[in-house]
């Protein structure tokens, strides 16, 4: 039932390509969520998954970047800000993603094998993680950078506050966003002025410098690990040589442990200041994904205990509960997201919590059927925010209901 439900989000949302993440809010195709997408629509029709990944990177740059958004031409300009105008890069942004792409694709060809996708996506694969471990390597210590906000996933996360407070607000544009979604649900004016000065200023570097805002984030850098043991298996399928990508792999998880990980959890780095960023946030929970964690049980500990009470809560909160700025209903500053769910969920089968997964699955499967496949949840109630029929939500049920 729930199911059947799921299914018809994703086909409601299928533009013919590859699937919008919302008919209404996220007109075109983002970067992480099709891999989100392709690893729940590989149950219903795995050709479908192949296509969206395809499709993704397809508008792949000669650099090896993957973009995070892909427009899409039949949409009209001003159904999303900031739209291809802005960015001035053909059909696509400049900014990128979580690369969950190589997890993703490995998981589509698990569904139902297909050599010839693999082969097609792998060398594809390669140049968009060589892109991340080498321009991106603003710090000089092993790990990719993000410089945008946007890039995490995670918008307004608390974490971006200090390095986003030296960004001038840009003025003069209009917020499509809030025509689709209530404004406390979402990312303040000033932030959003901040977002949009940042990714001016990088678009008019021809997106090659870090400007004000250079980060170190043990999300992205944790899901770039697991990424490249994703295409050490992949490469293995294709009777490649896959030891370069293990020992990638093993680097940015050292260069992990060494510069972010302080007191029991991993924080972001401002690589401009060199200091940690000191929030809480569910991006230092991220690192689980990786079955080598020496530090697994002190970050099992705070994951557990009151700043984010697993198995206590919805899903996975986005933000410390403790915190006197956690806010249950806004975006990346308090509720639980469906894909972060996922994540953590598959973390903890790798750290033998078996009992707290199978807690962390059942609660993700209800909370998205009651919310009508909400795009985030209050961590306290359950309530559903942002918009409905989100496309990870449903991708995520899909996969959590096999
Ligand atoms: C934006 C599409 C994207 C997600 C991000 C989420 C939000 C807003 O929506 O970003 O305009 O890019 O924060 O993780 O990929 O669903």
């Amino acid at each position: 039932m729930d199911v059947t439900r799921a299914t018809a989000v994703l086909d409601a949302n299928w533009l013919g390509t590859s699937t919008v993440p919302s008919r209404a809010l996220y007109p075109h195709q983002w970067s992480w969520d099709s891999a989100f997408i392709a690893i729940g629509l590989r149950h219903r029709s795995p050709a479908r998954a192949r296509r969206e990944l395809v499709t993704l990177f397809s508008a792949q740059w000669p650099d090896g970047r993957v973009p995070h958004i892909v427009f899409d031409p039949a949409t009209p300009p001003e159904a999303y800000f900031p739209g291809p105008g802005f960015w001035r890069a053909g059909r696509t942004s400049g900014i990128v993603q979580a690369p969950v792409h190589a997890r993703a694709v490995l998981a589509v060809h698990e569904a139902e094998p297909d050599r010839a996708f693999l082969a097609e996506l792998y060398p594809k694969l390669v140049a968009w993680h060589e892109y991340l471990r080498g321009k991106r390597d603003f710090g000089g210590h092993g790990l990719a950078a993000i410089v945008h906000p946007w890039e995490s996933g995670m918008d307004n996360s608390p974490a971006w506050d200090g390095p986003l407070s030296r960004v001038p607000p840009a003025a003069g544009f209009v917020r499509r966003d809030l025509e689709h979604g209530h404004a406390a649900d979402r990312p303040s004016d000033e932030d959003y002025g901040r977002y949009v000065r940042l990714a001016a200023d990088y678009r008019d570097s021809d997106y090659t410098d870090g400007g004000a805002f250079v980060v170190e984030d043990p999300g992205f850098n944790a899901l770039l690990a697991d990424a490249e043991l994703a295409l050490a298996e992949i490469a293995e399928r294709l009777g490649l040589p896959s030891d370069a990508h293990r020992e990638a792999a093993a680097r940015v998880a050292k260069a992990l442990q060494e510069t972010l990980w302080h007191n029991g959890f991993f924080f972001a780095r401002d690589v401009r200041t060199g200091s940690l960023t000191p929030q809480y946030t569910c991006a230092g929970l991220l690192p689980l994904v990786l079955p080598d964690l020496a530090v697994a049980p002190a970050l099992l500990a705070t994951a557990t205990g009151p700043r984010f009470g697993l198995g206590r809560v919805h899903g996975v909160p986005s933000y410390d509960l403790t915190a006197p700025d956690f806010d249950p209903g806004r975006y990346w500053r308090g509720p639980s997201w469906f894909n972060i769910g996922w994540l953590v969920r598959q973390g903890l089968l790798h750290h033998g919590e078996h009992a707290l997964a199978e807690r962390l699955r059942t609660d993700l499967l209800e909370t998205a059927a009651a919310t009508d496949f909400a795009e985030y949840c209050d961590p306290l109630t359950g309530t559903g925010h942002g918009t409905r029929s989100f496309s990870w939500t449903a991708a995520v049920t899909l996969d959590l209901a096999q």
